[in-house]
Formats: structure tokens, C-alpha cells, sequence
């Protein structure tokens, strides 16, 4: 095409330049392998408002996600400039949205403490979308600009009055650069979720206009991350009275901390640099621990009565369970760990927290001496469950040693092969399960466990009590490796296929979830190594004239009725395993020539790990709150599935 005069200015070279640059490598940005690099897309262009939050002329962000993954972001700001920028030549809303790293610090002197600083700026996201519209409202006109792979289509252009002030952008992410386009909403509710609270009074609005009813999300945190440690202390329990916080600074490091003790024993600290979430911790983090831990023995060396219980100092280990904490840290050259971006490394920064975190957490326990005493107590328990986990592992694990006749648990009907890789475990539940399972068996290669009761759900007890419970230190001692990594790797996996059979009733599904929730919580590794099976016995049994037929579900049912016609056919329903006979068993569910199991996949990315673990809390942890909403919002899956 003939060249024209635009191809020619600079602004346009420098524009196209940068758009090759980031069109070549985009890894070298924003992932765009998996959903990360997408999500970031979103995170990069609300950045920009959050900045102008900070610079405090912005209440409100609203983020919508339209049909087509069309993502539409706006706030309320000043709006950006569209006066002739004195280098470019051209509109400086054009050249924000197109020159790298443009409008990232708009406020020259402030050095940028919001995720910006790490952003690579809102022209990569123009740059990477397939189209991209910006919207200003400012001096009471409207202005517009599109572009179409970061390219403007046509110069700024004033489209009419307005009567607000703000910015509105709209991008389609360029499915010619990310693998998948496919947003999750609840990624972008947790991201969003954390901006809110660290950007305290901000309003943040997520909608999800891809399906009908529309989902939606409104966060505002008044009291920042003190309102959010509030929350999380409300449902789970809070020990002692007043939420800790405290703020301080050190050289150049700015730290604000908030704690709160709960009854839960799980830790759950989220640490922020620049408003960035480190999703791996840091020297901030360390620095944090190091302290907390030293000024609570400081104050259990006063206390006669505690220092006797405890007989000994509190590890790092016992200060951190029930700890629910935010540690939010503004550095202006903060450094992250190169592979993730996930962890702060600044090492000075270790020295100065402990520094801000000893003066004032000690200052906050001398003006609030109150809350010391449930802290320590807590701190005290924690000490002594891990002790009692402690020997109760070492008990498991000397009897663990089975093949030096430590003993197989007496229900386990064992096989006579010994190679893992081709032996497997059936675990049932029951005697009368238990009993058609072992005659239908193939004794050879398969082993049955019966188990009697209900396993304990891991999510609600403690290690030494889940290493006191019959029925898991019976599969466990069955099984012959002990809890978690450890006791994986040095442990002799018995079996390379355990196999989950249950009854197909409520209480067989019951069982099974524990189980699950024991097997993801405490042997990963089993899990991941794709071991977990779950059996398929069928629901029915069907009969018409001569011809009978199994059926696994309700429309596989239907089909064979509609077939045979209603009148003809002889419907059994199977309650329980126990009303098969050890043949029907073992052709229907356990015959590896004829069964159909599901294998228990491994997660794999850690999105969907996040979200399996967070389901498990909801569903099998001990927060009613998050549980029953849960339910509330998915109570039609729930009632349709077909447990
Ligand atoms: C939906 C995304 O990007 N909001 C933004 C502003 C406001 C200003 C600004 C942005 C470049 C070099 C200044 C307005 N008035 N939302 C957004 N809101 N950028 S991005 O300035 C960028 C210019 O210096 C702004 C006065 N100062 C700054």
C-alpha cells in the first residue's frame, strides 16, 4: 500500500515499534499459556485506576465481563488526557494507550506504589487485544479512540457532552495470542477482592454479563485490611478481643500489618508488596515471622504459669496456627523472585520488618494487655497437638513397617501379588459390602479394606487426632506410606490403584467425600500421581422376558425402558453393594475386562487447585457461613448431581 504521510511521523514509528516488539514476545509481558497472563490483561488496565485512586480522584471501578469475554473496565477518575502531548504530537490519551510504559507514572514525583510499578503498562493490553475502545469523559465532552491490535484506527475524536468525569476501557484479549479467552470469574473476584482492601473506602464492582442472570460482586472495605481480618476473625472464631494492627516504617520500607487469632488451625497470611499479592511469602514475610515469634516467648518468659504449661520455648511452627494476618509492605524498589513474581527478595527488608514488627506489636501488647494471655494459650495448645501428632506419626509409621510383620490392620482381606503397580485396593464400606467384595474378588491382585464407620473429615481435626482415628490408621497402616511428602517418599505405596466403592446412596457419597477430602488434604502425592479411582457399581438391574441389563445411570435406564416398553420391564434398584451377589459385584464393578471407573485426576493447574481446595473448605470445613452459600448458589448442581 502507498505510504502516507502518517507511516512516516515519528510518534507512528515509535507506536508500531512498540507493538512489534510486544507482539513477538508476549510471553516476555504477560503469560498467555494459561489464564494468568489473560487475568493480568484485566489486572494491567484497573492498575490505572487504582493509581488514580490513589491519587485520590477515584471512588468507584466497575469491572464487567460481556458476553464473548469482552472485558469493560471504568472509573470515575479525572479521566485521561487528551490535550496534544508536547513530544508526541498527538493526543496523550493516544499516546497512554500505545507508547510502553507511557501512562504508568502520571503522577511524577510519587514513585508508584500500586500494581503498576510491575505493570507493564495499559498499551500491552492494546497491543495484545484484538480491538481495544477507550472511552474519556473530561471537561464535560466525551472522547473515543479504537484500536485494532494496538494500531489506532483514526485519531482522537470528540464524540459529544458529557455531564461525569472518568475513563472507560473495552478490549477483546487477540485470540491469536492467548491460547484461551476464557475468563473465570472467580479469579478475578479474589484478585479484585484484595484490591479493594488494600485500597481502603475504594468501590469495586465485578459483573458477569456472560450468562443470564447476570453474577455480580460489590467490594468495599471502609476499614481496608482491618475490616478484612474482622471478617474472616467473625466466622472462624476470634480468640481475643481487639484486632492487631499496627503500621510502621523503616528506612525505606513502609509496612502495615493486621492480625487476629482464630479457633481454625489452619494459617492464613496474605502478604502484599506495592498492592501486589506475593503469593509465596518473601523477606517481608520472614522478617514478620521471625519477630512474631520471638516478641510471644519474650512475653511468656513474664508469665510463671504459662512457661511451666509450655515447659520450653514456642517454635515458629506453634505461632502460626489459627494466625489470620495481612501484611501489606510499600517499597519503591522492590525486587521479586524471578520464576513467579510471587515472592519479595529484597533481603535489607527482612532486618527493617523485624525491626517495625517488634516495636510495634510489643507496643500494641503493652497498650492491650488483655489480649496476650488467649494468644499464648493458643500458641501453647498448638504447641502441644503437634507434639502429640508427632508420636502419634512415629507410632503409625514403626507400625507402618508391615513387611517386618508390624502386622497388616486385621479387616484388610490383602492379595497375594506383591508388585504395587499391579495390585490394587478396594476400600469399602461395611461388613456386607465388605463380605461380597472379598468373595467376588480376584484375590490374586485385589485387596479389600472394609471400613466400619464414618472417617473423621481431616478439615475439622487436628493431626494427632486424625493419627488416633481406627479407620485412617487402619488405611494408612494398609496402605503403607504415612501422611503427606514425607511419608509418600519414604514410604512403600502398596497398592497403584485405590479404589474408592461405595454404596450409591447418600451415606456411600457421604464416605466417599471424606474420603476424597482425606486423600487431597493429607496424600497429595497419591492423588497426583493419579492413583485414586472411584468405582461405578450400576444403580440398576433391568429385566425383560429373558434379556436383563445393568444400568450405571438414570437415562441409561430410560433408554432400555423405552426399548422394552414400560409394561415389560422389571426395574431393581441397587440401595447398597450388599444387595449384589459376589458375581454380579465382581462382573459389574470390579472385573477390570468389564468395570468402568473414575480415575480421581491429578490437579494440575493451580487455578483449579485453588478453587478444589477452597470447595473442600467450603464444603468439608468447619466456616458454616461460606458453606451455606455454597449450597444457596449451587443448590440446583447439588440437588442434580448425581452423588
Ligand atoms: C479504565 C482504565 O486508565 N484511568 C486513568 C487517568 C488520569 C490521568 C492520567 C489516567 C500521562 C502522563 C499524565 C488526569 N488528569 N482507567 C484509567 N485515569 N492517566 S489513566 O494521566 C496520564 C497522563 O501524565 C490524569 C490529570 N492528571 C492525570
Amino acid at each position: 500500500m502507498a505510504k502516507t504521510s502518517k507511516d512516516y511521523d515519528p510518534h507512528m514509528i515509535k507506536v508500531l515499534k512498540g507493538l512489534e516488539a510486544v507482539r513477538k514476545r508476549p510471553g516476555m509481558y504477560i503469560g498467555t499459556q494459561d489464564t494468568s497472563g489473560l487475568h493480568k490483561m484485566v489486572y494491567e488496565v484497573v492498575d490505572n485506576s487504582i493509581d488514580e485512586h490513589m491519587a485520590g480522584h477515584c471512588e468507584a471501578i466497575v469491572v464487567r465481563v460481556l458476553p464473548d469475554n469482552i472485558i469493560e473496565v471504568q472509573d470515575n477518575g479525572r479521566g485521561i488526557p487528551v490535550d496534544i502531548h508536547p513530544e508526541e504530537k498527538v493526543s496523550t490519551l493516544e499516546v497512554v494507550m500505545t507508547i510502553l510504559h507511557a501512562g504508568g507514572k502520571f503522577e511524577k514525583d510519587a514513585y508508584k506504589v500500586s500494581g503498576g510499578l510491575h505493570g507493564v503498562g495499559v498499551s500491552v493490553v492494546n497491543a495484545l487485544s484484538a480491538w481495544l475502545e477507550a472511552e474519556v469523559h473530561r471537561d464535560g465532552k466525551v472522547y473515543y479512540q479504537k484500536y485494532e491490535r494496538g494500531v489506532p484506527v483514526a485519531p482522537v475524536k470528540e464524540k459529544g457532552k458529557s455531564t461525569k468525569n472518568g475513563t472507560i476501557v473495552r478490549f477483546k484479549p487477540d485470540d491469536e495470542i492467548f491460547t484461551t479467552t476464557d475468563y473465570k470469574y472467580g479469579v478475578l473476584h479474589t484478585r479484585l477482592e484484595e484490591m479493594a482492601f488494600l485500597n481502603k473506602g475504594l468501590r469495586i464492582g465485578l459483573f458477569d454479563e456472560r450468562k443470564k442472570p447476570a453474577k455480580s460482586e460489590n467490594f468495599m472495605f471502609a476499614g481496608g485490611i482491618q475490616e478484612l481480618i474482622q471478617r474472616k476473625a467473625e466466622k472462624r472464631g476470634m480468640l481475643h478481643k481487639k484486632i492487631i494492627y499496627f503500621e510502621g516504617q523503616k528506612d525505606e520500607l513502609m509496612a502495615e500489618v493486621c492480625m487476629a487469632y482464630t479457633q481454625t488451625q489452619s494459617e492464613d497470611v496474605m502478604c502484599f508488596t506495592n498492592g501486589i499479592r506475593n503469593a509465596d511469602g518473601g523477606t517481608h514475610l520472614e522478617g514478620f515471622r521471625a519477630s512474631l515469634t520471638r516478641t510471644l516467648n519474650e512475653y511468656l518468659k513474664k508469665d510463671e504459669t504459662m512457661k511451666k504449661k509450655l515447659g520450653g520455648n514456642l517454635s515458629g511452627d506453634d505461632v502460626r496456627e489459627g494466625l489470620n494476618c495481612v501484611i501489606s509492605v510499600k517499597h519503591p524498589e522492590a525486587q521479586f523472585s524471578s520464576q513467579t513474581k510471587e515472592k519479595l527478595v529484597n533481603a535489607e527488608v527482612k532486618g527493617q520488618m523485624q525491626t517495625i514488627v517488634s516495636d510495634r506489636l510489643s507496643l500494641f501488647l503493652e497498650e492491650n494487655p488483655g489480649e496476650i494471655k488467649p494468644i499464648l494459650e493458643r500458641c501453647i495448645l498448638s504447641s502441644k497437638a503437634r507434639e502429640a501428632a508427632r508420636k502419634a506419626r512415629e507410632m503409625v509409621t514403626k507400625r507402618k513397617g508391615i513387611l517386618e510383620g508390624g502386622g497388616l490392620p486385621g479387616k484388610l482381606a490383602d492379595c497375594s501379588e506383591k508388585d504395587p503397580a499391579l495390585s490394587e485396593l478396594f476400600i469399602v464400606e461395611g461388613d456386607s459390602a465388605g463380605g461380597s467384595a472379598k468373595q467376588g474378588r480376584n484375590r490374586n491382585y485385589q485387596a479389600i479394606l472394609p471400613l466400619k464407620g464414618k472417617i473423621l473429615n481431616v478439615l475439622k481435626a487436628r493431626d494427632d487426632q486424625i493419627l488416633n482415628n481406627d479407620e485412617i490408621k487402619t488405611l494408612v497402616t494398609a496402605l503403607g506410606i504415612g501422611f503427606g511428602e514425607e511419608g509418600y517418599e519414604n514410604g512403600k505405596l502398596r497398592y497403584h490403584k485405590i479404589i474408592i466403592m461405595t454404596d450409591a446412596d447418600i451415606d456411600g457419597a457421604h464416605i466417599r467425600t471424606l474420603l476424597l477430602t482425606f486423600f487431597f488434604k493429607k496424600m497429595r502425592p497419591l492423588v497426583d500421581n493419579g492413583y485414586l479411582y472411584i468405582a461405578q457399581p450400576p444403580l440398576f438391574l433391568l429385566k425383560s422376558g429373558k434379556v436383563s441389563e445393568y444400568a450405571f445411570t438414570e437415562d441409561q435406564r430410560d433408554k432400555f425402558v423405552k426399548k422394552h416398553g414400560e409394561e415389560k420391564t422389571i426395574i431393581q434398584r441397587y440401595k447398597g453393594l450388599g444387595e449384589m451377589n459376589p458375581e454380579q459385584l465382581w462382573e459389574t464393578t470390579m472385573d477390570p475386562e468389564q468395570r468402568v471407573m473414575l480415575k480421581v485426576q491429578p490437579l494440575d493447574e493451580s487455578a483449579i487447585l485453588e478453587n478444589v481446595e477452597r470447595t473442600f473448605d467450603v464444603l468439608m470445613g468447619d466456616e458454616v457461613e461460606p458453606r451455606r452459600r455454597f449450597i444457596e448458589n449451587n443448590a440446583l448442581e447439588v440437588a442434580n448431581l448425581d452423588l
